[in-house]
Formats: C-alpha cells, structure tokens, sequence
C-alpha cells in the first residue's frame, strides 16, 4: 500500500502577490488580463471569490461582481521562484516527486522514515515550512492512491490537511460524486447523469464491460476509480513534455505584418520561462499555435536546432506558414517548445545520427 501525498498551493499566483504586498491581504484581488482588451481572470484570492469571481472569467465581468476587484498583471517568473522554494521543501522528504504544475505536485513518501512513517505528519510538517520560509498556504491531501489525494487536497481548501487512510477508501469512495474523478467534465458528467449515475456507488452498481461499451477506455478508469482502485506511480522524472506562452491581443491581425512584430516578445517570454526549468530539459521541436477570429486553432512545429537564432529563424517561418494554411484574422499566438528529458542525449549514437533525438 502506498503513502501518496497530493499538495496545492491556496489562491496561488494571488498568495505571492499578497505575500510580496501584504497591504493587499484583506481586499478582493486577483491576478489577470486588462479588463479593456480581452483579458481573463488567472486567479483570485477567497475574499474575491466571496463574489463569484473565479479563474478564467473575462476580468471584465470580474469587475462587474466586485467593482472594487485589484486586477494584478501575473508575474511568472515570480510565481516560479515560489514554485521552485516549494519543491526544494517537498525534496527533503522524498526524492518521488511529480509536479503537475508550478503550485502542485504529487509526492510519494511510502518508503520514507521522517515523522515516524507517517504521511499525515509529513504533510503537516511540509505545510508548516512551506508557511514559515514562503508564508503561503498549501494543502494537503493523503492517501493510498493518486487521484485520491489530489481529491483530498481540495476537500478542506484552503490551508486543508485531509487524509483518507486505506481502511476509509471504501466508505469514502461510494458517496463521492463522480464529478469529483479527475477528467470528468461538464459532458461526462451529465452523460453519466443520463444514466442514472451520479456517484462511485452506481458506478459500482455496473458491470466493466457496460461501462467500457459506455464510454470506452475511460470507462474502465471510471469503474476502477469507484472502487479507489489507481495503479499510477508517482513519475518522477520530469514529466513536463512542453512549455508555452501564448497571448490573445487587444485587436485582431489581418496580415503577417502586423503579426511578426509579436514574436519577439513571445520569445523573450518563452526563453525566460524555459530558463527556469529543470535544466536536464531540452529541447526537441519549435511549436507555433495560431487562433483564428473564428476560433478556429492550427498549430504548426518542426524540428529543433541547437542554435538559438536559427530557431528563431524556424519560428518566423512556421508562424508564417501556420497563418497561410487559413489567413483570416489572428486573434491569439502561441509559441513553444517541446521537451525531452536530456537522458536521451545519453543513448547510443545511432540514436542521434541525423542529429534529431530519438522521441519516446
Ligand atoms: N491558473 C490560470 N488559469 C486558470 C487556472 C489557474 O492561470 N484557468 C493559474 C493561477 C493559479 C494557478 O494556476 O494561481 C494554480 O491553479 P489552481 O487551480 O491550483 O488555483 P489556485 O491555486 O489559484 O486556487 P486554489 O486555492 O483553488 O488551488
Ligand atoms: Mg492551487
């Protein structure tokens, strides 16, 4: 049986602002785009949320709820300082660490002996010094399986520590809703809802087979989950397969020429974001994703050099044939990497002759 830690940072891109201004503490604030062109809501702290504002709401109704909402302009590379201090926090305890994204991760501490053994304690403790070096609040959730966990951490936000033990995953699992299972969306749900199935208990009521006819590999997930079955281990290595930035601007772009003068910027943003990474990360292939006026998305890649002005070479031409395949207004752009762990680099030759890395 395993000792599966899930933490998540409270309100995290707002806590660190918060924390970098502490006068913000006690007004409504959130972290976003400008109200007047576009911009959305990233996230925002419980006092904001008071009002119903929450992520990716346009900041413009934001402001509606709560016309007294601070709309703060997000500040990566502050966030992944904090998300860095935390890891380094979650490391002391286990090397079985998998980030999920910059204010969550998954830790495995079965094999640990810290805090008598106990994955409740070492949840506690990581809280407290998380607390005490960033004065942010996470929470915790414990338990023997991966997405139970992760639903744990959520169950007391913000500042939760809740542990579900083995002998409670039965009791625990059957009235849960399946809306809490991890990728059940609006349409799963309310395809399962017009079967009759609102939680892991009639889940249980069926056969495998019928839930796979139902709603294919999935299915067999749903059925396993409902009995708090997850055989996933805790990936270690980094599992992060690519980074991006991509922005939607004010007014739409009808030509290459009002497109270009964007990339820079994109790519000053994308090198600053990758320079913060795990520096065994490398990368493989150029991305470029294009959103069209009528929402409409081409994304575009080719392969990597080890040459930094060539690649931004290769961006200009992939942003240029990208917007070819449509040439209608451009409402967003994107840019990014695909990453392979530098492991590969470690393969044999023959592995590498035509200078591309072999992709697993
Ligand atoms: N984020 C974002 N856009 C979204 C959702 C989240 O930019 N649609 C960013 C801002 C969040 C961060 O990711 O601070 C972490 O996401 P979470 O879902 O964990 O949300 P929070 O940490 O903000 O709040 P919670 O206390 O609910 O975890
Ligand atoms: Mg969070």
């Amino acid at each position: 049986m395993k000792k599966i830690i899930h933490i998540d940072a409270d309100s995290f891109y707002a806590s660190v602002e918060i924390r970098e201004n502490p006068e913000l503490k006690l007004l409504p604030i959130a972290v976003g785009g400008n109200p007047n062109s576009r911009g959305v809501i990233a996230t925002c702290n419980y006092e904001a949320r008071k009002f119903g504002i929450h992520s990716a709401m346009s900041s413009a109704m934001a402001l509606k709820l709560c016309p007294s909402l601070r709309i703060l302009p997000p500040r990566m590379s502050l966030y992944r300082e904090y998300s860095l201090s935390m890891r380094e926090i979650f490391s002391n305890y286990t090397d079985k660490i998998e980030p999920l994204s910059l204010d969550e991760a998954y830790l495995d501490v079965s094999d640990s002996t810290l805090c008598g053994g106990s994955a409740t304690f070492i949840a506690k403790e990581i809280k407290e010094k998380v607390f005490e070096k960033l004065k942010i609040s996470v929470s915790a959730g414990v338990a023997p399986v991966k997405y139970l966990a992760k639903i744990a951490s959520d169950w007391d936000k913000p500042d939760g520590l809740y542990v579900i033990s083995p002998k409670q995953v039965d009791s625990f699992v059957l009235p849960l809703s399946v809306k809490k299972l991890p990728g059940v969306g609006p349409v799963t749900a309310k395809k399962l809802a017009g079967r009759g199935i609102f939680t892991c208990a009639d889940i249980q009521k069926l056969e495998l087979s019928t839930m796979v006819r139902l709603f294919g590999t999935f299915g067999r997930r749903l059925y396993e989950m409902s009995y708090g079955i997850d055989e996933r281990g805790i990936d270690s290595k980094s599992d992060r397969k690519s980074i991006s930035v991509e922005r939607t601007y004010a007014s739409d772009m009808h030509n290459l020429e009002s497109i270009f003068p964007n990339l820079e910027e994109l790519l000053l943003s994308l090198d600053e974001r990758f320079e913060k990474l795990d520096s065994s990360l490398m990368i493989k292939k150029l991305f470029v994703k294009i959103k069209f006026n009528d929402f409409s998305i081409t994304t575009i890649e080719s392969a990597a050099t080890d040459n930094k002005g060539k690649n931004n070479e290769r961006f200009h031409h992939l942003l240029s044939a990208g917007w070819q395949r449509q040439q209608k207004p451009v409402r967003l752009i994107g840019v990014g990497y695909r990453l392979s762990p530098s492991s590969y680099e470690q393969l044999p030759l023959p592995f590498e002759q035509d200078g591309s890395i072999r992709d697993e």
